[in-house]
């Protein structure tokens, strides 16, 4: 029968991926969502992005080479809708809208590799190719379609899921989603389908043999549980007269490709599909992880699986789905203008203290509010009297210098391994092992605990004091004490680097840490007994650390807040 073709098809062997790479030769390979350009960049981008290359800069940390892939979705029925809104040519629409999430890109130092936008002509070709080989495997078929369609969801919903609801700013009724209640209009057409109910048991059975796909788990049993209540087969193209900004279907010039089969595509066009780079996985393939939305992961833990199991394509190892930020408690929203303006945050608490506050606050498995005040306070407890107030108690003074301490401790004067800040030994694995579970908000917290016990450290054992009497075995003492708390700081910045790159290479810099001595091995307590006398940066710092200029060569790190 024909169900069973395909599914014998579906299940067939990978015969063509022939990646012979170790896992460690490909470089770890790590997404953002591509972003909508309907509208401007607002807080939740830039938190993905935020978490995304948390998450690609600690591996490299650990010496792992890896990519970050982002970009912009610009086809479908949305986009075209808001180019024709603003009296737009769709393509300068999205040239201008694209450019504002490049822009943010890089003002929040997001190390991307590929920045992807679907109206790139590699990105269509590889659309094209992959929907010729589903075509090819059978799984593909024409058919009347009826059913409610959300322009700004982008997808059918069957009727069980749609309710009427008042606008009541209008007084209007409207059929909306229940899911996101976004409006919905019935649509009655001829299109093409993807046989999505015929991968339902392979998907199940790679859900089974991989049970961390989806983190955290809660929404990997929603998905198992979607999959398992059913799938319907999934429109996959819209005829041309309904909409024409997208890529077409080859050799059907009436209808065009759905933008979600479009906008998935992209995770393999930047991975070399389908060049020979692609299936020999130097190029990254499989990815190691997608980070998204909640809202998006029927997308990315089911249709996507599905269309890769079709062509017997390896699929990606994780999908990290992270919560929503409200405002005010509620969610953010263009329409009611309850958004943040990522750039103004920025410019107002800096790149790394947005940065911080996003990883160190955000949610994964609930949403989190955003509030000025919040940041403010973070900033000024965490930042500036946490870690601030740490470098400058440890390299502002002329009392005392690392780099005494540093050769105290080099030439046997203590034991450099009984630091008696308890939190450092070992933070580098305890880090270390939040990431692997993909949770860098709790590898945060664990480095931000190590500053706050090496503050209260210098705060008890009170080395300023014990200076004052001026003997030699006080002076010994002071090394020791100065000698642990920089440890301390050393181990945290070099693990705070992913987090708040700019703030973290200026406190080794303050540290006088050589360049090369900045990796994840470097983060454990006395794996470096040569800082301190290096001047790391030419024309930026005058002397050495400590005692000669008096100031930690930054000043402070995290200046009061105007
Ligand atoms: N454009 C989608 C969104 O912003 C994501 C597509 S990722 C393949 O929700």
């Amino acid at each position: 029968c024909k169900s069973c073709r395909i599914n014998s098809v579906a299940v067939r062997p990978r015969a063509r991926f022939s990646s012979t790479k170790t896992p460690m030769e490909k470089p770890y390979y790590i997404t953002t969502p591509i972003f909508y350009v309907n509208a401007a960049p607002h807080v939740g981008h830039l938190y993905t992005m935020v978490l995304t290359d948390i998450l690609k800069r600690f591996q490299q940390l650990k010496g792992r080479p890896a990519i970050l892939c982002t970009g912009t979705d610009e086809h479908g029925m949305k986009i075209q809708q808001a180019a024709s809104l603003s009296d737009e040519d769709p393509k300068e629409f999205c040239d201008r809208v694209s450019e504002t999430f490049k822009q943010l890109a890089a003002r929040a130092d997001l190390s991307y590799d590929h920045f992807i936008r679907t109206t790139d002509p590699d990105h269509k070709e590889a659309v094209q190719h992959f929907w010729q080989l589903l075509q090819e495997r059978g799984y593909i078929y024409e058919k009347k379609h009826e059913g409610w369609y959300s322009v700004s969801d982008e997808t059918f919903y069957p009727s069980s899921a749609i309710e009427k609801r008042l606008d009541p700013a209008t007084g209007r009724t409207f059929m909306a989603a229940q899911e996101t209640g976004k409006e919905v209009e019935w649509t009655a057409e001829t299109n093409y389908h993807f046989r999505l109910s015929a991968l339902k048991e392979p998907l199940l059975a790679f859900y089974k043999q991989n049970p961390n796909f989806v983190v955290p788990a809660t929404r990997m049993r929603d998905i198992e549980r979607w999959v398992t209540e059913g799938l319907e087969d999934l429109s996959v193209s819209r005829p041309i007269n309904r909409l024409t900004w997208g890529i077409r279907v080859p050799n059907d010039e009436t209808q065009t490709i759905y933008v979600w089969l479009d906008a998935l595509v992209n995770y393999i066009t930047k991975a070399g599909f389908p060049s020979a780079s692609f299936f020999d996985g130097v190029a990254g393939w499989p990815a190691d992880v997608h980070v998204i939305g909640k809202d998006i992961m029927r997308f990315h833990c089911i249709y996507w699986p599905a269309f890769l199991l079709a062509l017997d394509l390896p699929l990606p190892k994780q999908v990290l789905t992270h919560a929503h930020w409200t405002l005010g408690h509620s969610k953010m929203a263009k329409s009611t203008g309850n958004v943040v303006n990522p750039f103004f945050a920025m410019d107002r608490f800096g790149v790394d203290a947005m940065r911080f506050y996003l990883a160190h606050d955000g949610g994964i498995t609930d949403d989190a509010d955003y509030a000025n005040a919040n940041i403010v306070e973070r900033y000024r407890k965490c930042l500036s009297g946490g870690l601030g107030n740490l470098l400058q108690r440890v390299t502002g003074t002329k009392v005392w210098s690392v780099s005494e301490a540093v050769e105290a401790a080099a030439k046997g004067e203590f034991e450099v391994g009984e630091n008696p800040i308890e939190a450092v030994h070992g933070v580098g694995g305890v880090v270390d092992g939040h990431f692997k579970e993909l949770n860098p908000r709790a590898g945060l917290h664990e480095i931000m605990r190590v500053i706050y016990d090496t503050n209260k450290y210098l705060q008890t054992t009170a080395p300023w004091l014990i200076a004052k009497s001026g003997t030699p075995s006080s002076e010994a003492e002071v090394r020791r004490i100065i000698f642990h708390a920089s440890e301390a700081l050393r181990v945290s910045a070099i693990l705070l680097q992913p987090y708040m790159p700019t703030k973290a290479a200026q406190i080794l810099d303050t540290l006088g840490v050589e360049r090369g001595r900045r990796g994840f091995g470097d983060a454990v307590v006395g794996g470096d007994l040569g800082y301190g006398r290096v001047k790391v940066v030419e024309g930026e710092r005058e002397g050495g650390v400590g005692k000669k200029k008096g100031k930690g060569a930054y000043g402070t790190i995290f200046p009061p807040l105007a």
